[in-house]
């Protein structure tokens, strides 16, 4: 059992007074919703890369800008659109859907989900102004998503999560790159547990952190029932070296959806996070999805989250 009680009494994380943080009201356009941004941090801002759905249905990306992490000014026009022309664009045709933001050797990288009439497919992109996103190459077949790029190398190799799904089942799995082009040596790391709040889905949300502990794994669990799923955000922590091996993962969710705003919307009962910032101090602002309808912040600590997210065992 974990020993936390906070806000409601039943999470660890602090949701920000502020929220929702972004609604489809904040954009200088007219759409359907916005949720879903990862953080891009540089010395001169906060910005955070939004998935925007249209209102047609399919999905885009814009970029929202700050300079406290909390308060945002979304661009006039979207930052990252499908492709219609050339190769990506049959693997687009249905939008582009969850960035997720990795600084890796100096370069910021957008793992992002590729939506097309064949299905889902992991796609990778970089920025250098975070306004022009050159595209690299598809980097899955369909029936995967929620792709996460490591910040750096493991023993010589660049590695991601990724959550391909199979007999119905999805699970966080890892694959090993030379190149960020060619993947393999993947295996199953953090499956579904039975009967728990993460018994149905569970997928990387949040780039790994590297602690002195482990590579610290902020996920998303999915628990299906009678009146549909409920998404929650818990934790998982990796071995350093061998970030297959899990060391120990968190009995309870961190986060779950109780308030309007993550309990009402296009999807209720949804916290979906895509990144966080962590300050020098090892303070946090997670950035989450609620409801598929607006974008949250919730606030802790690195320490907060090493000493009361396992709970006691
Ligand atoms: C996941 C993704 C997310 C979405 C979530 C809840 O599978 O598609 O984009 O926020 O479902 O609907």
């Amino acid at each position: 059992m974990n020993t936390y009680r906070r806000h409601s009494h039943r999470d660890l994380l602090h949701r920000w007074e502020g929220n929702p943080a972004i609604t489809a009201e904040d954009i200088p356009f007219a759409v359907n919703t916005v949720f879903n941004g990862s953080p891009i941090v540089t010395p001169e801002a906060i910005y955070l890369l939004i998935r925007i759905e249209g209102m047609r249905g399919h999905s885009f990306f814009a970029l929202a800008r700050s300079t406290d992490g909390l308060h945002f000014t979304v661009d006039e026009k979207p930052a990252m659109l499908p492709e219609t022309e050339g190769f990506f664009a049959l693997y687009e045709s249905n939008g582009i859907e969850d960035p997720r933001v990795t600084f890796l050797e100096d370069t910021c990288y957008i793992v992002y989900t590729a939506v097309g009439d064949f299905g889902h497919r992991i796609a990778l992109a970089k920025t250098a102004d975070y306004v022009h996103y050159e595209r690299l190459g598809l980097i899955s077949e369909p029936g995967n998503k929620d792709g996460i790029l490591f910040p750096r190398k493991i023993n010589g190799k660049y590695v991601r999560f990724d959550r391909p799904i199979g007999k119905g089942q999805g699970s966080i799995w890892i694959s090993y790159s030379p190149d960020l082009k060619y993947w393999g040596e993947s295996k199953v790391v953090i499956p579904p547990r039975g009967g728990y709040w993460d018994d149905y889905r569970v997928g990387a949300s949040v780039p790994p952190i590297e602690t002195p502990e482990g590579w610290l794994e902020i996920y998303h669990g999915v628990k299906m029932t009678s009146a549909g799923p409920i998404y929650r955000i818990g934790l998982a922590l990796l071995d350093l070296d061998n970030p297959a091996k899990v060391i120990k993962r968190g009995d309870d969710p961190i986060l779950s959806p109780r308030e309007d705003y993550e309990r009402i919307g296009d999807i209720p009962n949804v916290c979906f996070a895509c990144g966080a910032v962590i300050g020098d101090n090892g303070a946090m602002k997670i950035y989450y999805g609620a409801a598929d309808t607006s974008i949250c912040i919730a606030t802790t600590t690195l320490e907060e989250l090493m000493t009361e997210g396992f709970g006691k065992t």
